[in-house]
């Protein structure tokens, strides 16, 4: 991108400029929520970096510790945490971190506390990291009321409560994609000017997709309606033509194509993992919201994605995400399900 090429693209779009511009439709807004994401936006170029160094500065590979859930942890999983909590914490607009990579939840020095609640996964799709495959960063809000006393319960809550939610993609591009609940931007980092430029103003999800995104590897496990729909995917009994599959086994590169192209991706429950493998909080909630926004739909198998009120911090669920019409699809296979149990 060379926007020098025209000295006026001064006037781009950038994350702080439309972060700025959504401040004034509030005009009680003390600037928290600005300043809240523009420590996020820090932490994405600071992750981002270190994800295009990581062959070279041998960053790569297993830190010798196992995360919450039993799973090895690379370096770049321990740094991105790391930089994320420093970020969020220093902001002085935060008081309970929620990461995938700490068991408990984080609880802010009061000295430096604020309203919000962040729940965040640092560094998605890590299996990939070695192999120079897209990963990325997801987020989302929740806000307290002012001079409340932070509690647990705090960030228990649905994900429709949610006041803003996001991820970066450290890709073959680094792209922000953000929504504070008033539609989907994407920004692209410009790494010549170091900020995040506007590329993808109001992301809509196409009505109905080609493609489908899951690890068919799982199928000899999962229920009747996932084996139904995939086999549809497949072979189409109206004709149409069959959809393309497409699996990076990143979430976040997943989401983001589904977003774009549109399409279905799942994570389904299965014999093995009945409540799927994706965390509610960090990644069903986050991606959700996004979905929602979009214009599609996400869907557990049960009801609504945005509905669940978590129990745990770090509670799975299945999830179907994706074109409104794709998960229509999928939702009428679950209910003739329910009907003849
Ligand atoms: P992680 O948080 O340990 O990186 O796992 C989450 C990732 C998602 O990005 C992706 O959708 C999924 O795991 C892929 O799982 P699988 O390898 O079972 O298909
Ligand atoms: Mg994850």
């Amino acid at each position: 991108m060379d926007h020098f090429a025209d000295a006026q693209r001064t006037d781009l779009m950038t994350i702080t400029r439309y972060v700025l511009n959504e401040q004034t439709r509030y005009p009680e807004s003390r600037g928290d929520f600005t300043i809240l994401l523009s420590h996020i936006v820090l932490g994405c170029k600071f992750v981002c970096s270190a994800v295009n160094k990581a062959g070279l500065a041998k960053l790569i590979g297993l830190a010798g510790e196992t995360n919450v859930q039993g799973e090895e942890q690379k370096k770049l999983d321990v740094l991105s945490n790391e930089v994320f909590v420093k970020a969020l914490v220093s902001s002085g607009r935060t008081c309970i971190l929620v990461s995938e990579e700490d068991e408990e939840a984080t609880f802010v020095d009061p000295s430096l506390r604020g309203k919000y609640c962040v729940v965040f996964d640092p560094l998605d799709g890590s299996s990939n990291i070695d192999c120079g495959v897209s990963i990325g960063t997801i987020f989302g809000i929740y806000s307290i009321k002012d001079g409340d006393e932070p509690k647990l319960a705090d960030v228990l809550q649905p994900g429709k409560h949610m006041v803003a939610a996001g991820y970066c993609m450290y890709g073959s591009s680094c792209t922000l994609v953000l929504s504070t609940g008033s539609g989907v931007n994407g920004f692209t980092l410009d790494p010549s000017l170091g900020e995040f430029i506007l590329t993808h103003p109001d992301i809509k999800v196409p009505k109905k997709g080609q493609i489908y995104s899951v690890n068919e590897g799982n199928a000899k496990n999962w229920d009747e309606p996932t084996t139904k729909y995939v086999e549809r995917c497949k072979f189409p009994k109206d004709g149409s033509s069959p959809k393309s599959l497409r699996y990076i086994g990143s979430m976040v590169a997943d989401v983001h194509r589904t977003l774009l192209y549109g399409g279905i991706f799942m994570y389904p429950a299965d014999k093995k993992s009945p409540n799927g493998k994706l965390r509610v909080l960090y990644e069903v909630f986050p991606m959700s919201f996004l979905t929602e926004q979009a214009g599609g739909q996400s869907f557990t198998g049960k009801k609504r994605a945005l509905d669940i009120v978590p129990n745990k911090i770090h509670e799975r669920s299945a999830i179907f995400l994706g074109s409104y019409d794709d998960i229509e699809e999928i939702k009428a296979l679950y209910a003739q399900e329910e009907a003849k149990a």
